[in-house]
């Protein structure tokens, strides 16, 4: 069993797309195990970023993800890394397909929605700086219409 770190990042909060973007990772079969809303610092922003250290777009980046508040969550389930970076589309929304997240509500490369980590192992470390072990909630999902017996 799999689970990845999401972020659906200032822009979308910014532009009211939080429900559509949780709808249609969702609507993909995946389980929603852990959520929040917070603000990220710059401490942290830069240990999510780490790998991009150096990069022209570094500052930028940092500076937009920690500009206004985001929200994060975990989904679960087999191949959920790759299911939502699928459901993601590619980082350049210019070349992200229609029908995917970045391809139908992103504007550009820097605002691009979305985060979804890119492998178990990172999923594992980002997850990690957003949420502890008390926060990922453990239930089965029902399938079949919800019976309440009284
Ligand atoms: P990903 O989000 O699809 O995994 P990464 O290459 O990990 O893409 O880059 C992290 C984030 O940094 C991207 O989502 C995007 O917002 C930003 N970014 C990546 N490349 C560029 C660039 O060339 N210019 C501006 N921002 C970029
Ligand atoms: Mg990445």
């Amino acid at each position: 069993m799999e689970r990845t770190l999401v972020l659906i990042k200032p822009d979308a909060v910014q532009r009211g797309l939080v429900g559509d973007i949780l709808s249609r990772l969702e609507r993909t079969g995946l389980k929603l195990v852990a959520l929040k809303m917070l603000q990220m610092d710059r401490e942290m922003a830069e240990r999510h970023y780490a790998i991009h250290r150096g990069k022209p777009f570094f500052k930028g980046l940092v500076q937009f993800i920690t500009s206004s508040p985001l929200v994060a969550a975990i989904f679960e389930g087999p191949m959920a890394v790759e299911i939502v970076r699928k459901a993601m589309g590619e980082t350049d929304p210019a070349r992200a397909a229609p029908g995917t997240i970045r391809g139908d509500l992103a504007l550009d490369i820097g605002r691009n929605v979305v985060h979804g980590s890119d492998s178990v192992e990172t999923a594992e470390q980002e997850i990690s700086l957003f949420f502890g072990p008390q926060d990922v909630l453990n239930y089965e999902r029902q399938v079949e219409p919800w019976i309440i017996e009284s």
